[in-house]
């Protein structure tokens, strides 16, 4: 699998710089993904402040991973890592209905932040594989993504463990930042500050 993630980056990238973040509550199977993909050697660090950052890079494309939810005093290292952010992608426990309400909230924070404002975003539905799981449908409706103005954004339903789905996001996110990148559009300057 990791070969053929290697070949869509090269399709899509060669060397172009491309920033992405994963994010999502804990176990929402962001870890399962980053392995998943074999596109490079998973490097974990845990900044003074205290969280674990992941970290994959396959050439020019930098992935990075954290977790998120209710930590306020991390939001400071938003500006560090959002930067120049190309694209977000939110990976949701679909069994979690019980924390549906908390992801969208997290979600809406993220993709509200001036630095998040022009990336595009992709959602992972995880855990499809689990009877019970929300559908990508409900998914959707649980984070107010139909909501969205002005976002590109897409949906898909995955299995981390198995591997399904991922091929096909990430085809979606890289030709549609190729796409958009073509078009002469830079997420640099989309910061207010
Ligand atoms: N059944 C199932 N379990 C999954 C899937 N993806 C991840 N998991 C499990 O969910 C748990 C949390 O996954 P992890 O990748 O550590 O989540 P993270 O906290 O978002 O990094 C682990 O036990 C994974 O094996 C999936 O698609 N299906
Ligand atoms: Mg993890």
């Amino acid at each position: 699998m990791g070969q053929a993630f290697r070949k869509l980056f090269d399709t899509f990238f060669g060397n172009t710089d491309m920033r992405v973040v994963m994010l999502g509550l804990d176990a929402a199977g962001k870890t399962t993904i980053l392995y998943k993909l074999h596109i490079g050697e998973v490097l974990s660090t845990v900044p003074t402040i205290g969280f674990n950052v992941e970290k994959v890079q396959y050439k020019n494309v930098i992935f990075t991973v954290w977790d998120v939810g209710g930590q306020e005093k991390l939001r400071p290292l938003w500006r560090h890592y959002f930067n120049n952010t190309d694209g977000l992608i939110y990976v949701v426990d679909s069994l979690d209905r019980e924390r549906i309400g908390r992801a969208k909230q997290e979600f809406q924070t993220i993709i509200n932040d001036p630095f998040m404002l022009n990336s595009v975003i992709l959602v992972f539905a995880n855990k499809q594989d689990l009877r019970g799981a929300m559908t990508p449908m409900e998914v959707c409706e649980g984070l107010g993504l139909f909501d969205l103005k002005n976002r590109k954004w897409h949906i898909q339903g995955t299995c981390a463990l198995k591997g399904d789905g991922l091929y096909e996001g990430l085809d979606w996110l890289a030709s549609t930042l190729k796409e958009r990148k073509a078009a002469g559009f830079s997420s640099i300057g989309a910061s207010s500050f």
